[in-house]
């Protein structure tokens, strides 16, 4: 069920507009994750507006390496690409955020003609898109607001080659298993003879990983605790949040990175009419963000059906993007 067909819908009198209540899917996961032995969040549930936009405060900091990284290293692998795409393409982003990325390959590569961003934060979206087709007028822009963890129908690709863009180890934030449906669903999306060029954070020390994920103006922290004013708007619960700490380590043992929200004190939140209890000291588990060997990820897209075609290391092995290809 798509999260449009599970709202609550409401007749607005004064102006005649029917507008959402209230998502039930959204409802649901919160309090199903609540309801949990180790409490969580799904992470996808970060990006409200203000979510997007501390993400994007987050990309611009010192220590989120992965960002500035792999937007260094996109431009040599644009230039590869660009002698391998001759023929008129599609690019079809999955996540596409702020439309940042997908600029150093329309620079370099002249046969994209249309480019098909997916991302769930639909208002964000459109204003990138706007941007996107003031500085590419020739470039047909589609944007498709949906959930990219499942299939995605899309506009008419034509006879274009497809390729598939997913930067920004946003498949990190994934369990090993719902990253290879989703390498698995994005073959299906896609169709065969296509491609898929993914970003993906490497393993690295901890020190660097804790750094990137603790940084120094808390806006990681303000990141983390917008899920509960989030939760707040959205389904009528009164978390405080700042009665929850940000808490971000390495757990080595499962390769990734944990966010949480830890309660400061014992409390009860009334959540969507139910009431949720917390013991001092007690998290909420609102992010993984699993980083990968080489090996690993190969392995894990092989799983999925794709071959690699082609791997870049940016400087130092902090980042990795992979060229995949979908034999049919
Ligand atoms: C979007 N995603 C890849 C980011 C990550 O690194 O897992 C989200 C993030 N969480 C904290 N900082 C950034």
């Amino acid at each position: 069920m798509s999260s449009a067909q599970s709202m609550f819908y409401t007749n607005d009198l004064t102006t005649g507009l029917i507008s959402p209540l209230m998502d039930l899917d959204f409802a649901d996961d919160v309090l199903t994750g609540l309801a949990l032995p180790q409490k969580q969040l799904h992470a996808k549930y970060f990006y409200d507006q203000q979510g997007s936009d501390y993400f994007d405060q987050i990309c611009q900091l010192p220590e989120y390496y992965p960002y500035q990284t792999e937007l260094n290293l996109l431009p040599k692998v644009a230039k590869e690409l660009a002698g391998i795409l001759t023929s008129d393409c599609t690019i079809v982003e999955f996540g596409a955020g702020s439309l940042v990325k997908i600029k150093p390959l329309l620079n370099a590569i002249n046969s994209i003609r249309q480019f098909i961003p997916i991302d769930i934060s639909g208002i964000h979206l459109e204003m990138a898109c706007q941007q996107l087709q003031t500085d590419f007028p020739k470039l047909a822009v589609k944007p498709v607001v949906a959930d990219f963890c499942y299939p995605v129908t899309l506009p008419a690709f034509g006879h274009q080659q497809k390729i598939g863009f997913f930067p920004g180890s946003t498949i990190g934030n994934f369990c090993p298993a719902q990253a290879a449906s989703f390498l698995e669903n994005a073959r299906c999306t896609l169709g065969p003879d296509s491609s898929l060029l993914i970003g993906v954070d490497t393993k690295k020390s901890p020190v660097y990983l804790h750094r990137a994920y603790n940084d120094a103006d808390g806006i990681t922290a303000r990141f983390n605790r917008n899920i509960l004013t989030r939760i707040n708007r959205e389904l009528g619960a009164n978390f405080k949040p700042e009665n929850f700490e940000h808490y971000a380590f390495y757990n080595a043992g499962q390769g990734r990175v944990e966010m949480h929200l830890v309660s400061t004190a014992e409390q009860v939140v009334d959540v969507f009419g139910s009431a949720v209890a917390f013991a001092a000291g007690e998290s909420i588990h609102t992010e993984n963000s699993y980083k990968y060997t080489p090996d690993e990820f190969c392995q894990l897209a092989r799983s999925a059906g794709w071959q690699v075609e082609r791997t870049w290391l940016a400087d130092k092995d902090l980042f990795a993007a992979y060229l995949l290809r979908n034999p049919g």
